[in-house]
């Protein structure tokens, strides 16, 4: 699988790839990650925002170097490749769609910065990101995060267990159970003594509870419930 990240700044993504479970699936071979320079499709000396029509505060992203960048990677590529802008304003991402898309083949993940990115992106991509309720600084990180969560579900970059479980822990109706390991006492705070027990048949049913409890504690969202307001 191919990954192609087009950003004003390469700089900032290149380290995160080049480490942990990305790393190990580019060396195997199994997904590639280009990082593109968008100034570099800027003909006019590399300038990328321009002033919202309309008016407002803040500069906004033009259409062209996006659009060329495109092309040039469909140009790289052979064929059409899907088109994620990750934006602000884009649909929420979650594990059901890391899944899809990691059956693409060819990605490409626009990045936008400044108040956002020309409509006119939006409207020729195949899918507006968002990866959650809560204003960040640009496209980057999403982007990160994105190719981290689809190039999971890409077979053979994580142990074919962990992919499995991926849907059963974190999109089923509940979140995972809470996890221990040595020592039994740490700071006065003691493992639960069943886990210790060697009771399988209990240690289940302890792990299915404590699961439970745990959602409906911090994902009360998941149960069908309303969300505290406070932390
Ligand atoms: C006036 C409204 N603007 C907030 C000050 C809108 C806005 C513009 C640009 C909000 C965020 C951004 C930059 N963010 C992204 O490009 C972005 C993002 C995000 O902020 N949160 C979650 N997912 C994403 S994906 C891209």
């Amino acid at each position: 699988m191919r990954f192609d990240i087009v950003t004003i700044y390469p700089e900032m993504l290149e380290p995160f790839f080049s480490s942990g479970v990305l790393w190990s699936a580019q060396k195997k071979g199994l997904i590639e990650i280009h990082i593109h320079d968008l100034r570099a499709f800027a003909p006019d000396r590399g300038i990328v925002d321009d002033r919202p029509y309309g008016g407002g505060a803040g500069m906004v992203m033009r259409p062209e170097p996006f659009f060329r960048a495109v092309d040039a990677i469909t140009r790289e590529v052979g064929r059409r490749p899907y088109v994620i802008l990750l934006s602000a304003q884009g649909k929420l991402f979650r594990q059901d769609m890391a899944r899809e898309l990691a059956r693409k083949g060819e990605l490409v993940l626009l990045c936008g910065r400044y108040e956002g990115v020309d409509e006119r992106v939006a409207e020729t991509a195949d899918l507006e990101l968002s990866i959650g309720d809560y204003v960040l600084a640009g496209g980057e990180l999403p982007a990160a995060v994105v190719v981290e969560a689809v190039a999971r579900m890409v077979p053979g970059v994580v142990g074919r267990y962990w992919s499995a479980a991926t849907d059963s822990f974190f999109c089923g109706p509940r979140l995972g159970y809470p996890q221990y390991t040595r020592p039994r006492v740490f700071r006065g705070m003691r493992v639960p003594e069943v886990l210790l027990s060697g009771n399988h048949e209990r240690i289940a049913r302890f792990r299915e509870r404590e699961a439970w409890r745990k959602t409906l504690e911090n994902r009360p969202d998941l149960l069908g419930l309303s969300i505290e307001a406070d932390p």
